[in-house]
């Protein structure tokens, strides 16, 4: 398998913590892409042209992330992050979307506040983007406590959850996410000691 891979990028890290917890880490070969370049050819295999996308031995390219993360759930034979039973799974991807959201919203931010030039600024948009990642952040403090943390199995929830957190910190040094969220601040610091975590630690900004 190959992945379409950036170092920095949440939902990237996701696929790659996805991996090493399903123990698919060495089967996949990282061909690094920057999405935002002029000169890719990403959207030859991707037609959203964004990171991660994966090419299976078959040569499928699948797309986005959590279809990713299912895909290589499915090859796991360990306890599955996507859980079957209905009354269970349907909590764990809601609250996966809820971390997914944050992360684009937080995407949305950092592109509104960092590459549109500032006299295009539209400040009702990015205050949107703000408010999500604010309400979505309540969504996981609320959770936390019944999240998985740095042993035993874990789901597509927390590893949603972890990666966003991670890239938050790497990107808005100012955001001060832990004041209100204590809850998941507490959390946060368990899970990245967990080995999958460790290992796929973004780079410094
Ligand atoms: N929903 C997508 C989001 C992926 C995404 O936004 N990737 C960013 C990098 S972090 C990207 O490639 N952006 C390029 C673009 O939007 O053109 C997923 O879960 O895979």
């Amino acid at each position: 398998m190959q992945l379409r891979f950036s170092p920095t990028s949440p939902f990237v890290r996701k696929v790659r913590i996805t991996a090493i917890e399903a123990g698919l880490q060495d089967q996949i070969e990282h061909i690094t892409t920057d999405p935002w370049s002029p000169e890719t050819d990403l959207r030859q295999t991707n037609p959203l042209s964004k990171v991660p996308c994966l090419i299976t031995d078959d040569g499928t390219a699948l797309y986005d992330s959590p279809v990713i993360c299912e895909y290589l759930d499915s090859l796991n034979a360990g306890p599955k992050m996507f859980p079957e039973d209905p009354s269970v799974r349907f909590k764990i991807l809601a609250l996966a979307a809820a971390a997914d959201g944050m992360t684009d919203a937080g995407i949305l931010h950092l592109v509104e506040t960092v590459r549109r030039p500032k006299e295009l600024k539209w400040e009702w948009w990015d205050e949107r983007q703000q408010e999500t990642m604010r309400t979505a952040l309540t969504v996981l403090n609320d959770a936390a406590p019944s999240m998985a943390t740095t042993d035993g199995p874990i789901t597509i929830a927390e590893i949603t959850a972890g990666s966003g957190l991670g890239w938050m910190d790497l990107r808005f040094k100012d955001l001060n996410w832990r004041t209100d969220n204590p809850a998941l601040a507490d959390w946060f610091k368990k899970i990245s000691e967990r080995p999958s975590f460790k290992e796929t630690e973004p780079p410094a900004a």
